[in-house]
């Protein structure tokens, strides 16, 4: 069974994008269409066959697996002494589906917290909310575009003019745009992936930043939802097209596809790449985030890979076939898969637990759902490329 969804799957995913790996096919074999490097396979191999090697291994080749040895540190301290008399408020951006909807709901039924859900179409957020059964005096629906700078300005007034203190921030909303063929665009002229994913959370973040300071929360958090397939440290991470930021001169161009390139790196328009550029992107700002403020405001910044939620709206302009295998292809053969209710679970973990509160981590969690702090890759701890990813940030959205 695993096997031939396995060969399935390989006919969908060779129809993707197969001119981009052109290059590295004279060093590596093909897998399912892509190719991946000799030490990769092997790896592969082994979860193929369900040899339990993969999961112990820790070293392969020039790549570094994921570890699953490091446990999160216990802050206690931060949260001893203080009681919480209120509900804590948390904004979930891109919570009308998937992840974002299935936290708000983890976190709306503890009664502890009033969720803000930050979405682009304030019908569907609403229904969405009330069809998952989150009591309406737990949730509130804001609209919030992050394809225009516009509306993040707007909704950040309107968030402020509530009046309601910020104690957690989720960038969760995304757009993946595997099949595309020429670039699309913000409201600003950004193409849409990088635009949606990186530059609104990251003026959406730097505009609340404040609000999240001012809060008397015991624990307050950024939390930036990133992911495996931007780590080129992982397998996953090595599928092509893989992420690379490059030297950003496209991101320092504005990713406008007419004087610069719309990719950050400045190559040529891919949709797959673009998303998970902008992976690597939330993941770097996190990381960013924690060196600038996190001693200074004793804020906690986190990013996470939730585990692999196959079914969600993220994946809606894959081709169908990708659509109906893929889920079994998670399941059964990489065993990455995750329902969008425990992956809800885990998130709210990263938002509330108080043994989550350490700054600067990538969260993980291992087969048994345990979390862990993960490594990321080079490029996506790379600080020099943090520094100058936030700096050409600020310029791009105009707060520079
Ligand atoms: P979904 O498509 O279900 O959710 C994405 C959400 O983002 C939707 O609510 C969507 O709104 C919203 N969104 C898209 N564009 C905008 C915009 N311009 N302004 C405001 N909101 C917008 O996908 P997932 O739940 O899977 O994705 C959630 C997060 O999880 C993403 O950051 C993704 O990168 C990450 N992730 C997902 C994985 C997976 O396996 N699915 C794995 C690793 C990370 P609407 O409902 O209106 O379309
Ligand atoms: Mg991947 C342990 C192996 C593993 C895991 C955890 C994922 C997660 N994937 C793995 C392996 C592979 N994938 C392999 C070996 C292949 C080649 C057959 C493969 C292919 C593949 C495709 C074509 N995978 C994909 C795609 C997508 O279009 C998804 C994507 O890249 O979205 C950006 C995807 C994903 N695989 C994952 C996860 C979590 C995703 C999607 C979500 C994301 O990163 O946000």
């Amino acid at each position: 069974m695993a096997l031939q969804t396995a060969s399935l799957l390989q006919a969908a995913i060779s129809t993707h994008k197969e001119r981009k790996s052109n290059a590295s096919l004279k060093e590596t074999s093909s897998l399912f269409g892509v190719s991946v490097s000799d030490p990769l396979r092997v790896e592969f191999d082994s979860l193929v066959t369900g040899s339990k090697q993969f999961k112990r291994k820790v070293s392969v080749g020039p790549i570094r697996a994921q570890t699953t040895t490091a446990t999160p540190a216990f802050n206690q301290s931060a949260q001893e002494g203080k009681k919480t008399i209120r509900k804590g408020n948390v904004i979930i951006t891109g919570a009308s589906s998937g992840l974002g909807l299935a936290t708000a709901k983890a976190l709306a039924e503890t009664g502890k917290w009033d969720v803000i859900l930050a979405c682009r179409n304030f019908l569907k957020a609403e229904r969405a909310a009330k069809s998952v059964g989150i009591a309406k005096e737990n949730f509130t629906v804001m609209h919030l575009d992050l394809a225009s700078l516009d509306s993040v300005r707007q909704f950040v007034d309107n968030f402020k003019r509530s009046g309601k203190p910020l104690d957690v921030l989720v960038c969760n909303a995304a757009v993946y745009l595997p099949t595309a063929k020429e670039p699309t665009f913000t409201a600003e002229g950004f193409e849409l992936s990088v635009g949606t994913n990186h530059l609104g959370h990251f003026l959406l973040s730097r505009l609340l930043l404040d609000d999240l300071k001012q809060s008397d929360y015991p624990s307050k958090r950024l939390i930036i939802v990133g992911s495996i397939t931007g780590n080129t440290n992982t397998l996953a991470g090595n599928v092509p097209p893989k992420a690379n930021l490059g030297d950003l001169r496209g991101l320092a161009g504005g990713l406008n596809g007419l004087n610069s390139s719309p990719m950050i790196d400045g190559g040529e328009f891919d949709g797959a790449k673009a998303y998970k550029d902008s992976k690597v992107c939330n993941m770097l700002t996190m990381q960013e985030f924690h060196r600038r403020y996190h001693e200074e405001t004793g804020i906690t910044f986190a990013s996470l890979y939730p585990g692999c939620i196959a079914e969600t709206g993220l994946f809606r302009e894959h081709i169908p076939l990708f659509r109906l295998l893929f889920p079994a292809f998670q399941k059964y053969i990489t065993r990455g898969y995750v329902s969008e209710e425990e992956a809800g679970k885990r998130l709210a973990q990263v938002v509330s637990n108080p043994s989550l509160t350490k700054s600067g981590v990538y969260w993980s969690w291992n087969q048994s759902s345990a979390s862990f702090e993960n490594q990321l890759s080079k490029e996506a701890s790379d600080a020099k490329k943090a520094h100058k990813l936030w700096e050409i940030s600020e310029k791009v959205v105009g707060l520079a």
